[in-house]
């Protein structure tokens, strides 16, 4: 068996690292690849790090992205400090001892693999396989490789063309929220996401938490979902970004909630509830959802509250904030109903226009079904089309 080695700190995994795999692979035909998460990585990044477990699983997600059996170890993340390479060899050919082992390393590693702790050990446990980036370097790493074979060293020197892509710069991108899918495979991407990895915002997680812990994965998805078209929608139009989020993360809270117990939170919480609450099933979820916030989660911010309990029917005269969040709800990237994407565009082009056709489209499908229409949902309609006549109420 020829069993391919490659390490990383993989903080996360990206197409670059699945790129010169494969590029690899067409030359060399591995049998199988291990993939071996490093070990503590050094803490070098603004941000937050991913742990191990994390990391693992993303390594897993990238897997099928390549046409050879991939194998995630974690026997240097579970060794306490650095791992050595001479180290991690020895005991993968006592676990595989039929196996015959290829440690795959760029070309800078390959410079300095003198050096590194028992090379000689490394040398006689396993073939080398350095990837040059480019001709130039030919010469040199020709070179090395004879140096190298002096002491036992096999070496495969093979050419693969880099992606310009780092994890740091990954990092980054989410850190500031910005759009990571051109970089990592779609399911490590979603991994991210969901799981909030890289973003440095202890408020936001502590919540993102709690919404996890009480929503469906559905809903939970739709919540973060809500979230990010929130913050992009503030961004656009002058809220506070983080505000917006956070009211887009909270938004659904109770949506899940057996209606039972959302009547028994509003009698706690000496909610009245009107007719047209008490008669539908989705209407509820709004109120009492902000008074939840407000009583059980500690928030005081009154226009995330008023965003929350508006999200649902929305009212006349929502502030900016309100605004965004009844419009997110329509926009974000979970929905999929004919129209979302001219809706989409239009709320960045139009905020009012695109919560007119939000509410025109409620109230035509809640004629179509003969069911009952809030008085707050026909108020912000009038007042959305009064506003934009000049007329005042
Ligand atoms: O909670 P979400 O599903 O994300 O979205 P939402 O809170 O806007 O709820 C949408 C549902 O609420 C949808 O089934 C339509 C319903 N709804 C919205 N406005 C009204 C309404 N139902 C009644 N009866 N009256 C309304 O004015
Ligand atoms: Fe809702
Ligand atoms: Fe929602």
């Amino acid at each position: 068996m020829r069993t391919a080695i490659y390490g990383g700190s993989f903080n996360p995994i990206h197409n670059a690292h699945l790129h010169l795999l494969r590029s690899i692979q067409e030359q060399m035909n591995f049998d199988r690849l291990f993939l071996i998460p490093a070990g503590i990585p050094p803490h070098k990044s603004a941000g937050k790090l991913a742990g191990a477990a994390e990391r693992i699983e993303m390594c897993n997600l990238a897997r099928c992205e390549l046409s050879m059996p991939v194998h995630v170890l974690d026997l240097e993340v579970r060794r306490e400090g650095k791992s050595y390479t001479a180290e991690t060899l020895r005991l993968l050919s006592e676990r595989y001892p039929q196996d015959r082992f290829t440690l795959i390393m760029g070309e800078d590693m390959f410079r300095t693999l003198g050096t590194w702790w028992h090379h000689e050990e490394i040398f006689r446990l396993a073939e080398i396989c350095a990837v040059k980036r480019s001709e130039e370097g030919d010469t040199a790493m020709a070179g090395l490789a004879k140096e190298y074979e002096k002491e036992g060293a096999v070496c495969h020197i093979v050419k693969a063309d880099f992606l310009d892509i780092s994890s740091t710069a990954i990092r980054e991108k989410v850190l500031n929220g910005e759009e990571i899918s051109s970089l990592v495979p779609e399911k490590v991407a979603a991994y991210i996401f969901r799981n909030g990895l890289y973003k440095d915002d202890p408020v936001f997680e502590a919540y993102r938490l709690e919404i996890q812990k009480r929503l469906s994965d559905a809903r939970y998805y739709h919540s973060l979902c809500v979230a990010k078209a929130a913050k992009s929608l503030a961004k656009r139009y002058g809220a506070d970004p983080k505000k917006a989020e956070l009211a887009g993360v909270l938004h659904d809270i109770l949506k899940d909630t057996p209606k039972e117990e959302q009547l028994q939170f509003a009698q706690r919480f000496g909610i009245i509830l009107d007719n047209f609450e008490l008669a539908s099933k989705t209407l509820l979820h709004a109120k009492v959802g902000a008074a939840f916030l407000e009583r059980e989660l500690g928030v005081t911010d009154p226009e995330i509250l008023d965003a929350v309990r508006y999200h649902t029917t929305g009212k006349a005269g929502m502030s900016l904030l309100t605004r965004i969040i009844f419009t997110a709800d329509f926009i974000s990237d979970d929905r999929e109903y004919p129209g979302v994407t001219e809706m989409r565009s239009m709320a960045v082009s139009d905020l009012r226009e695109a919560m007119l056709e939000g509410l025109a489209f409620t109230i035509s499908e809640l004629t179509e079904k003969r069911r009952v229409i809030h008085p707050d949902t026909l108020r912000a309609y009038n007042a959305l089309i009064f506003e934009k006549e000049g007329t005042t109420l």
